[in-house]
């Protein structure tokens, strides 16, 4: 991509409403734009970073055997009587009429609506286990909504369901995507730790946030040291192993962790202090175990083995990717701007042309332009008549983990140099030897 013919809307001047990093960075980059109180556009190279996070979520999701489909964001309130919680949701619900005066609402969470397509096609114990996820557009209108798409009233979620004949394999189910969060979170290029805790208005027995640790969280987090090393599982994880599974989250939940909310201050005393970690935390995802809290009252029942019917056991799985992606920032970045992950950043390379209508200087950056396309890497390519400086630091802003610079002086002897953005280390390398060295040869 010319930057030339790029949309890129880079604010010079810090946004005054931003209060932290991220938001800060997101809007300066133009990645994202204020629409309403916490109702955001996602500008060009904003939606690129959204399109990759939620492409590493499917992977994984489909990996652990979830079966992606796509349920609409309006809501009919009917279905969401009948589990009670239409009245329960309180104002966080944004509900409205249709022109018949229908009841509707803007789903902030998919359980009814996934329930209820269950019911409807499934009755054996033969059809499970079953896992349906989408990817789509909640809406709360939460009280204070801030820091950007960190918590915003509209938001993009990943939410998953699992539908299992009884306790025991519904914890399988449970443990199947805890694994696949901590993979996607590490190739997401964060590291996310499980922490027990309160299940609010979702509900059930059993649940555990994923949190970055980040001094701007928005909740004061309590863990062991011990998950700062903890492995995460290889993509050889044999997804239908329930032992397997099973030991997996016992290793990632057998050290010290829990949010506020849960802390138990005896077992964090008993702590040697060397080996606490005390800090705030950005909750990134929510998995939930509720049994038959749906099921029940919507009167989703399957048959066993036995020719009973009774209601199937669920469970629920959420990732926010709009949220994700302030977190990685804030987790990632430095004065100069944002330092992406190279497995979610908007484009692999920055390309910059010092001096274009330079014959050299044109003539390396359009073969290094194609020869990068043509081997698979995403290039931005700034060939517009800027200052230096001002080049140097949009790059920098916009946080791609490799830059190539390619001045007359340089261009004349055949001569690049790349900058890698997370070190700022440099190197001056041939043409060839660049191509090489990026993986364009
Ligand atoms: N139905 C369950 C699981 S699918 C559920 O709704 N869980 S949740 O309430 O914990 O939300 C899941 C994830 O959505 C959160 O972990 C967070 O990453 C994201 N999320 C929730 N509220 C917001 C918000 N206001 N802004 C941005 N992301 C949010």
């Amino acid at each position: 991509m010319r930057l030339s013919r790029f949309f890129l809307p880079i604010l010079k001047e810090t946004p005054k409403e931003a209060e932290i990093v991220s938001h800060r960075l997101m809007l300066r980059a133009g990645m994202i734009r204020q629409q309403a109180a916490g109702i955001y556009s996602w500008l060009p190279l904003g939606k690129r970073v959204l399109d990759k996070v939620s492409a590493i979520i499917r992977e994984e999701q489909n990996r652990a055997g979830a079966l992606e489909l796509l349920m609409p964001v309006i809501q009919s309130a009917d279905l969401w009587r009948e589990s009670g919680r239409y009245d329960d949701y309180g104002k966080e619900m944004l509900r409205i009429q249709d022109r018949h005066e229908r009841d509707l609402l803007f789903g902030p969470t998919n359980e009814e609506m996934v329930t209820e397509i269950f019911r409807s096609y499934v009755r054996s114990y033969k059809d499970l286990p079953l896992n349906l996820y989408h990817i789509q557009w909640k809406f709360r209108d939460e009280v204070r909504p801030r820091f950007g798409v960190m918590r915003s009233r509209e938001f993009l979620m990943k939410d998953a369901y699992s539908f299992d004949l009884d306790y025991e394999s519904s914890k399988t189910a449970y443990d199947r995507m805890f694994v696949a969060y901590l993979r996607t979170f590490a190739r997401l290029g964060v590291h996310a730790i499980p922490m027990r805790a309160d299940t609010g208005p979702i509900g059930g027995e059993l649940s555990h946030e994923f949190i970055i640790l980040a001094s701007t969280g928005e909740s004061a987090v309590f863990c062991h040291k011990d998950f700062l090393e903890l492995q995460v599982p290889g993509e050889d994880v044999d997804f239908d192993d329930a032992a397997g599974l099973a030991s997996i989250v016992e290793r990632w939940t057998a050290p010290y962790a829990a949010t506020e909310e849960m802390h138990d201050e005896a077992a964090w005393e008993a702590l040697p202090d060397d080996e606490k970690v005390s800090a705030r935390g950005i909750e990134v995802g929510h998995i939930f175990h509720f049994g038959t809290k749906y099921s029940e009252p919507m009167k989703a029942l399957v048959t066993g083995p036995d020719g009973k019917e009774q209601p199937v056991f669920m469970g629920s799985y959420g990732i926010g990717p709009s949220r994700v992606i302030a977190a990685i920032i804030e987790a990632s970045h430095d004065e100069n701007g944002i330092i992406w992950p190279a497995s979610v950043a908007p484009f692999d390379v920055g390309l910059i042309n010092m001096k274009p209508g330079d014959a050299d200087c044109d003539r390396i950056c359009d073969e290094l332009y194609a020869r990068l396309g043509a081997a698979g890497q995403h290039v931005l390519y700034d060939d517009g008549d800027t200052r230096a400086g001002a080049k140097f630091a949009t790059m920098d802003l916009i946080g791609l983990p490799l830059q190539v610079i390619v001045g007359p002086r340089g261009a004349k002897s055949g001569e690049v140099e790349l900058k890698w953005r997370k070190t700022g280390e440099r190197e001056t390398l041939s043409l060839d030897a660049a191509l090489n060295r990026i993986g364009g040869a």
